[in-house]
């Protein structure tokens, strides 16, 4: 059974839940395997996710067999990569938040539930800036703000810090591995938003915001919320 308890706070994380701005992470980092000589496919993207800049990197550098490079190559490589990235993000417009999520977001504040980003990534206040969502948020904690990459806590504790929330009384909403992993050893409970496969940790998962709203907005998590694949690790 999953808890039906509620929450005091909402933590998102922001590439692949609030904007699919992964598929330009994915297109930048294929172009940097490109020049270096070798493919990269969607599924080796997938451990990227939520991953940081410079651990992407490495775990990319590793699918291709790329070794000896010194720690200059390796930044002049990921900023490389960034600014392409950078280049994607110029054509976000708000119509790239993803299916569900402003109506998601508004339901949730409008009953008094605190709202915050957890996101590894650097680049989030111009993501944020660019789709116009930065006022649905009471507190924004990303990478340039945190020591420690997911699958450490540490980007959710310092959320709900933040949102003064305890750990157990915050839900996370997460699209990677990774992320998932982070949320559980905050001690929150988290929903993942993806392949139900991929993320089997999380303690519910969806494939997309618009199958997750009805489950919240009806209150009814433990009804509604079961996972589609598998069985809940929610007890
Ligand atoms: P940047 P999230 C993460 O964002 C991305 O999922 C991950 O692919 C990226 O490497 C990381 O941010 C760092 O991003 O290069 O922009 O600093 O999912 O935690 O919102
Ligand atoms: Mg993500």
């Amino acid at each position: 059974m999953l808890r039906t308890q509620p929450f005091e706070a909402a933590i998102f994380d922001l590439d692949g839940v609030i904007v699919d701005t992964a598929k330009y992470h994915y297109q930048a980092w294929r172009r940097l395997a490109g020049e270096l000589g070798f493919g990269f496919s969607e599924s080796a993207n997938e451990q990227l996710k939520g991953v940081s800049r410079m651990d992407s990197l490495e775990l990319l550098l590793r699918s291709g067999g790329v070794t000896g490079l010194t720690p200059e190559q390796k930044e002049e490589l990921a900023s490389r990569k960034n600014e392409w990235y950078k280049e994607l993000l110029e054509t976000l417009t708000p119509g790239d938040v993803l299916p569900g999520v402003s109506s998601f977001l508004s339901h949730l504040r409008s009953k008094g539930i605190r709202t915050a980003i957890a996101s590894a990534s650097r680049n989030a206040p111009l993501i944020l800036e660019k789709v116009k969502i930065r006022a649905m948020f009471d507190a924004v904690v990303d990478g340039n703000s945190i020591a420690k990459a997911k699958p450490d806590p540490e980007v959710f504790l310092q959320a709900a810090r933040l949102l003064g929330a305890a750990p157990e009384n915050c839900y996370v909403f997460e699209d990677a591995e990774a992320g998932v992993e982070g949320a559980i050893r905050a001690g929150m409970r988290v929903a993942g938003i993806g392949d139900g496969q991929l993320l089997a940790r999380a303690h519910l998962t969806v494939t997309s915001f618009e199958q997750l709203e009805p489950v919240f907005l009806l209150g009814q998590i433990g009804a509604a919320g079961r996972r589609e694949e598998g069985s809940g690790r929610d007890e």
